[in-house]
């Protein structure tokens, strides 16, 4: 039979191309979105079998409404003072990414990545775990170091790359690392950390720990084979873990859809794997603690690992090197039906009576003045440009244990290459 014959009739075969619905200049309208009301959404038992809860990677969870009050089954019920707190930590992370983007634009440091408008998804999760739950980050989740109350000079020396830098300013800006704050270094390979905190989370289950892991990706990287891996390896073993999505709509210039979002929801990612899985209104802190400390629980009581799609927005740039208005409509932004977290927090506070617009002004002014001071403290320990910041054979340390005598060879080449170049 000839099967070109057969196949004559039929349409030729072509490929979808994801295409975003606004470009630049484009009228944004995001009412075709489906969002349903806060306190909607069931609150399963943290113990619930991945089976019975399927529902819940389709939903969205969400506890402040239209209002600012707090409604339904996952109101997490937190006292005033934990809420302030929470608050100015979010206002502080933000403070913290105006200052350091600033000080990209002066030329003290060669990039930066802020994460405007997804303060909620990393500090309301960090008031939620242990201090020394095992957070395994992206570069935007600077949020969670802050939350942690780790110095801002600190990371200021970083982002420098300058003497007190404690990685030797051998790591971009932004890719932080801190044991003390129970934070894995950053690497710039997207969705290595995936299967990295699966496996500490594994690890701590073998001894018999009780600390747990987490770990947060963006929507994009979700395509990596890694973040396939960590799903496995984590279902399999009932690993103690919380697998965090940041679906920020945007990966650079690549929108969601790129990631699989025009055919399911990232939380339905868990279905398939047999895991828990949770999507909830990222823009909304007290959504973001409450499923936190419910994937905590269930982590804690050996009942498994938990996938959480945070349904967010990226506002601002990727990153200093990126221009979205190349790509995106710069009305989306303000166009996003979620709304802003800090102002959601802010008024979920007012209209408790606990906060005022005053305070709240004054919190803004006395957090900026905080932030510049930590930055000249910083800067008095160098900014990029003004010399060399590390003795020059900081830089073969570090990459063995013990130096080779091959790396003792090179770097002894450097410094007679080095004296002679002066002469
Ligand atoms: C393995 C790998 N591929 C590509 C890149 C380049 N890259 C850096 S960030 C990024 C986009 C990631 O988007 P997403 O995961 O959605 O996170 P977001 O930046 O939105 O927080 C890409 C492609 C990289 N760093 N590593």
């Amino acid at each position: 039979m000839d099967q070109n014959r057969e196949r004559r009739n039929l349409p030729p075969l072509n490929l979808h191309v994801p295409e975003p619905r606004f470009r630049p200049g484009d009228t944004v309208d995001f009412s075709g979105l489906d969002i349903e009301a806060a306190g909607t959404t069931r609150r399963p038992d943290e113990t619930a079998s991945p089976a019975d809860m399927r529902d819940m990677a389709y939903g969205l969870v969400r506890v402040l409404d239209d209002e600012h009050r707090a409604v339904g089954p996952w109101d997490p019920r937190l006292d005033g003072e934990t809420l302030l707190k929470m608050l100015r930590a979010m206002a502080l992370t933000r403070a913290f990414d105006e200052r350091m983007f600033r000080a990209q634009r002066q030329g003290k440091t060669s990039f930066y990545m802020k994460c405007t408008g997804e303060e909620a998804v990393s500090v309301a999760a960090a008031f939620a775990l242990h201090h020394d739950d095992m957070c395994f980050p992206s570069y935007r989740q600077q949020g969670l170091l802050i939350a942690r109350d780790w110095s801002l000079v600190d990371m200021m020396n970083q982002i420098y790359s300058n003497r007190a830098d404690r990685l030797q300013g051998k790591q971009l800006p932004i890719m932080y690392s801190s044991k003390e704050a129970s934070f894995f270094s950053i690497s710039g390979n997207l969705a290595t950390q995936c299967p990295q905190a699966v496996g500490w989370a594994m690890a701590s289950a073998a001894k018999g720990d009780t600390r747990i892991a987490a770990f947060w990706c963006g929507e994009g990287s979700t395509a990596e084979g890694d973040f396939h891996s960590a799903c496995t390896f984590a279902s399999v073993y009932r690993a103690p873990v919380i697998l965090n999505v940041v679906n920020n709509q945007w990966a650079i210039s690549s929108f969601s859809g790129f990631a699989g979002a025009e055919a399911t929801t990232f939380a339905a990612r868990a279905v398939g794997y047999g895991i828990a899985g949770l999507r909830i209104d990222g823009n909304d802190p007290l959504a973001v603690y409450a499923a936190t400390k419910w994937a905590s629980d269930r982590a804690r009581a050996n009942a498994g690992p938990t996938l959480i799609e945070h349904f967010t927005y990226r506002v601002e740039g990727h990153s200093t090197s990126d221009d979205p208005s190349q790509y995106r409509s710069v009305m989306e932004s303000d166009e996003w039906p979620l709304g802003d977290p800090i102002k959601r927090l802010k008024r979920h506070l007012i209209g408790l009576g606990l906060w005022d617009a005053e305070r709240h002004a004054a919190m803004d002014l006395e957090l900026a003045e905080y932030v510049k001071n930590c930055a000249k403290e910083s800067e008095r320990n160098g900014v990029l440009g003004h010399g060399l910041h590390q003795p020059l054979d900081t830089l073969f340390e570090g990459v063995f244990e013990h130096m080779p005598w091959h790396l003792r060879e090179q770097r002894d080449q450097m410094f007679a290459e080095w004296e002679a170049s002066k002469k």
